[in-house]
């Protein structure tokens, strides 16, 4: 029975409650807030049925992260100047398994940042059914305008400390914004050398020595089939439908390539410093251009124009007042406020799903909810990535290679039981909250394995 005490139910108390003190606790951290806020914003239905969550402070427990490292890095720069980074990893909770998530290089990173992400990661391991923990970490790093020796040892001077944390059975990072192929690799070099084994303590590696089909591919083809069973469930088909992605990196990138093999028109590509538009939609060609701008020359985006002179380029904006039927959010946090989002809803979309983590303000999102915009929370939709990296593991485990159609087949599999959870948990009356959905079923079963395990 729901006692109401007041005009507010227990369960509402209690979430305040849990706020107002975890924002009192992190009152410098705004993303982590947002991120814990946007999660426990979907709970009160299981809160309601399952006190005995409440009364195992799982909430309080959950938002803890088990151990935070940080970390000086210097290094040399190519004028034989010495450099100094700070360097973090936030091992958020091994709950369903080892610690598990990306590394970012990025000025903006801090413990705001990787907190938020940190705690993103364990939701969304979870949804993916396999063995995995939650964690992040990552420098305050630029590597823009780095030469590849700088980047290289800056990416061994990193390895040096954070190889004393991380370990195939411990804890497995991997890439996220600017950590790709080439940092993943230096940093694999000087771990191996370190500890002396080869063994999967990183994912994303080459696929010669240890990585995975698909892993470059996997977050931007798994939003694709989260798209495609969302659309599927709303009895709509992606063919000829328009796309605007925002972002270049390695999540647009195979977002763009995905979309268009299933016969989309994507219109939009973007970076910090602007954004290109391609009425005709990019070819599969133009997409490989795109890839050598940003992954072989590591340029800007703008220099699409030297390859198709027709394409529009808008320097300082987003993409969000292009009209289309899909919008692919894969740049970084925050990119969609309350005016983007009212941009994208006035275009009536079919589909918000998010590349990036937490690409939409709290604004946005209530613009969302009100315009009643089919959304796929980032938790969900970019489950693709770890999720082979997952399966990185598994391989490097049996020391083994499964072939492209099997990790793809995997990876599809996975994306569809995610896209059923979340239909199971979040179906409203004539529609799915994915939001709701994805929140419940991520939070419920890292819930039911604390209480197992016992309070630790
Ligand atoms: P990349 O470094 O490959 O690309 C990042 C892209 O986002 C670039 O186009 C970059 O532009 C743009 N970007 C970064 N910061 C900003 C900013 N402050 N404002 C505008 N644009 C910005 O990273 P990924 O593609 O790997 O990551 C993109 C997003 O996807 C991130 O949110 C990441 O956490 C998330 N993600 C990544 C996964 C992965 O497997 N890599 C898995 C799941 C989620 P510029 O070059 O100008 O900086
Ligand atoms: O945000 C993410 O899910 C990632 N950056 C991928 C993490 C991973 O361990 O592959």
């Amino acid at each position: 029975m729901r006692c109401i005490i007041g005009s507010m139910s227990i369960d509402q108390q209690y979430i305040e409650n849990f706020l107002d003190d975890f924002q009192k606790k992190h009152a410098g951290e705004p993303e982590f807030v947002q991120a814990v806020e946007e999660l426990v914003s979907s709970l009160g239905d299981v809160l309601e049925e399952r006190p005995d969550l409440r009364d195992a402070r799982i909430l309080e427990r959950i938002t803890e992260p088990e151990r935070i490292i940080q970390f000086k890095v210097t290094w040399v720069d190519d004028n034989g100047v010495p450099q100094v980074n700070r360097g973090y990893r936030v091992q958020f909770s091994s709950v369903l398994g080892p610690y598990k998530g990306g590394l970012r290089f990025h000025p903006t990173v801090n413990l705001s940042v990787l907190q938020f992400l940190g705690f993103e990661q364990i939701f969304k391991n979870s949804l993916t059914g396999l063995m995995l923990g939650g964690a992040k970490g990552g420098a305050d790093f630029d590597p823009k305008n780095k030469s590849d020796g700088e980047v290289m040892r800056f990416c061994q001077a990193f390895m040096i400390e954070l190889s004393n944390h991380i370990g195939p059975d411990t804890d497995i990072p991997a890439g996220d914004i600017g950590v790709g192929a080439r940092e993943i690799g230096y940093m694999f070099g000087m771990y191996k050398k370190l500890v002396n084994e080869f063994h999967g303590s990183l994912t994303g590696k080459g696929l010669d020595w240890g990585g995975s089909n698909l892993r470059p591919e996997a977050t931007g083809y798994g939003l694709l089939y989260f798209v495609e069973a969302m659309l599927e469930h709303a009895g709509q088909d992606i063919k000829g439908k328009t796309v605007v992605i925002s972002g270049s990196g390695n999540v647009a990138q195979y977002a763009a390539i995905k979309a268009t093999e299933m016969g989309a028109k994507v219109l939009t590509l973007s970076d910090s410093a602007g954004y290109i538009y391609d009425a005709d939609g990019f070819s599969l060609e133009e997409l490989k251009y795109v890839q050598e701008i940003k992954n072989v020359r590591r340029g800007r985006i703008k220099e699409y124009l030297q390859k198709d002179p027709d394409a529009e380029y808008y320097e300082g904006q987003k993409p969000w007042s292009v009209k289309a039927d899909i919008y692919l959010p894969c740049a970084t946090q925050n990119e969609i406020d309350k005016a983007d989002a009212e941009t994208i809803a006035a275009n009536h979309p079919l589909v918000v799903a998010e590349g990036a983590n937490m690409p939409t303000t709290p604004e946005g999102l209530e613009v969302f909810k009100q315009a009643e915009v089919l959304f796929a929370p980032a938790k969900a939709s970019n489950a693709g990535g770890v999720a082979v990296s997952g399966l990185e593991m598994a391989q490097n485990s049996m020391r083994t290679s499964w072939s492209l159609e099997e990790v793809d087949e995997r990876l599809k599999s996975i994306m569809r039981d995610i896209h059923a959870q979340c239909v199971k948990a979040g179906k409203t009356d004539d529609t799915v909250d994915y939001m709701k959905g994805a929140n419940t079923a991520g939070f419920l079963k890292v819930a039911e394995a604390m209480l197992s395990q016992g309070v630790i």
